[in-house]
């Protein structure tokens, strides 16, 4: 034995092992018993330090971003006259960058006064793209409407706010021109 028993006063039998930990707190705990058992309770031991490492790892997995902002067009073409046509050349995209269909219902777009459009039931498929107009139209998978009767977007500089259903943003796009961008 290359230890001494006389220094371990804490054995804790454990079925087929015991646990033994040492009095002057120097040194690790010692397993003692059968090799096979004394790896299979090594084993149980560290079972909950990977269960919890996963759970750990989990949400951050599933917090990426995986619809986000992907391309804002913040000045209708011509004149901002209000007309319907108009206020509907001013819009967002959002796409679903990830590989997977994913639900975007109860999220909401919207700029820096506040201006918001939600979701309502609403999946993505990996890659599909949705965009949302200023003016008033008719729904589709494609195409969703603030309805408004002004414009949202500022011209000469604004950011959007993408939230999930939880109010967290998940994506945000700024600008500081009238150019279209790619977020
Ligand atoms: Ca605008």
């Amino acid at each position: 034995m290359p230890w001494r028993t006389s220094r371990f006063v804490h054995g804790v039998p454990f079925g087929a092992v015991t646990v033994v930990v040492p009095a002057d707190g120097r040194s690790g705990v010692q397993i003692l018993g059968d090799p096979f058992m004394r790896h299979l309770f090594r084993a149980l031991l560290c079972l909950p330090l990977v269960l919890g490492g996963a759970l750990l790892v989990a949400p951050q997995a599933t917090a990426a971003t995986s619809v986000k902002i992907y391309y804002v067009y913040p000045d209708s073409p011509g004149s901002d006259t209000g007309s319907n046509t108009s206020l509907n050349a001013e819009y967002v995209i959002l796409k679903n960058v990830s590989s997977t269909s994913r639900s975007i219902t109860g999220w909401t777009l919207r700029d820096r006064t506040g201006y918001t459009y939600k979701f309502p039931t609403f999946t993505l498929k990996p890659g599909a793209k949705v965009k949302i107009h200023t003016g008033r139209g008719t729904a589709s998978s494609t195409d969703r409407y603030y309805g408004r009767t002004w414009y949202v977007w500022n011209n000469t500089g604004d950011t959007a706010y993408l939230k999930n259903s939880a109010g967290t943003t998940v994506h945000s796009c700024a600008w500081s021109s009238n150019k279209p961008k790619y977020c």
